[in-house]
């Protein structure tokens, strides 16, 4: 049984290697991929480098088709996969951990403690790891946005991003997801990713609309700690090309930090 603020196997995995170098999440959406593609993608994504598999979306990603895609990925690499819940429905029993997440800036308290209060005891159930997380959408927020009636934090008020990090942080969540949404025209800008890492203490996650080596850099130069990337892999023409892609990122990621 896992002892009250223990930190579970995936979370230390992460702190360790996050003590080596940057590092790159893929993001799988259910909704998109179907299992044996999964499973083909994650098994490259092991070999060019990728940290670990996170699964989920705000859409259609949750019951038997989760399931089955978090099985093909774990059988096809040996990549950590966590859970990245659009709510409650976005648990499977076959993952190793979820990120146990509040939209800290929704306007409905559904997505900040509803969901997660639905989900606990299916977490617990399971066995999954929880990594407790402070999810924070950016403008423009993408699908994510628009389900989890967000409050888009402003692109160009990097102090109010900031505050909601630190109220997370201080709330007892060990990771800060900055998040732009997936398909966002623009990343993250990298002013309120430095201003948000100068002021807190916790591993900071940026994501959405990273689909470059330059995008990639640029986001680690300004204090990004975990990179995740979704639609750059989904939207390649073949597994070759996925696999470019990610050698493109990864040298962003890791070469600079
Ligand atoms: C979405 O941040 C992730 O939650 C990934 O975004 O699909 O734009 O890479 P992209």
């Amino acid at each position: 049984m896992m002892v009250l603020g223990m930190v579970g196997k995936v979370e230390s995995y992460i702190i360790e290697k996050l003590g080596e170098e940057k590092l790159h999440f893929i993001l799988l959406d259910p909704d998109d991929t179907e299992p044996e593609e999964a499973g083909l993608i994650a098994a490259m994504a092991e070999e060019a480098g990728a940290d670990a598999v996170m699964v989920g979306g705000s859409t259609g990603a949750e019951g038997e088709k989760l399931d089955e895609v978090v099985k093909a990925i774990k059988e096809a690499s040996g990549l950590p996969v966590i859970l990245f819940p659009g709510s409650h429905g976005g648990i499977s029993r076959f993952a190793d951990a979820i990120f146990f997440m509040s939209l800290l800036n929704s306007r409905n308290p559904f997505f900040i403690t509803g969901a997660q209060a639905l989900g606990a005891l299916q977490v617990r159930r399971y066995g999954l790891e929880p990594i407790p997380m402070a999810y924070l959408v950016v403008e423009p927020g993408e699908t994510v946005g628009w389900i989890g009636d967000v409050r888009l934090l402003p692109r160009r008020k990097p102090k109010i991003a900031a505050a909601y990090a630190l109220a997370g942080q201080y709330m007892g969540m060990r990771f800060v997801y900055l998040e732009a949404g997936s398909g966002a025209p623009e990343p993250v800008p990298p002013e309120m990713i430095r201003t948000v890492k100068a002021t807190i203490d916790v591993p900071l996650i940026v994501g959405g609309g990273i689909r470059s080596f330059e995008a990639a850099r640029r986001a680690v130069e300004a204090g990004a700690d975990i990179i995740v990337t979704g639609t750059a892999i989904e939207k390649a023409g073949s597994l070759e090309e996925a696999k470019e892609k990610l050698l493109e990122l990864n040298r962003g990621i890791k070469s600079s930090g």
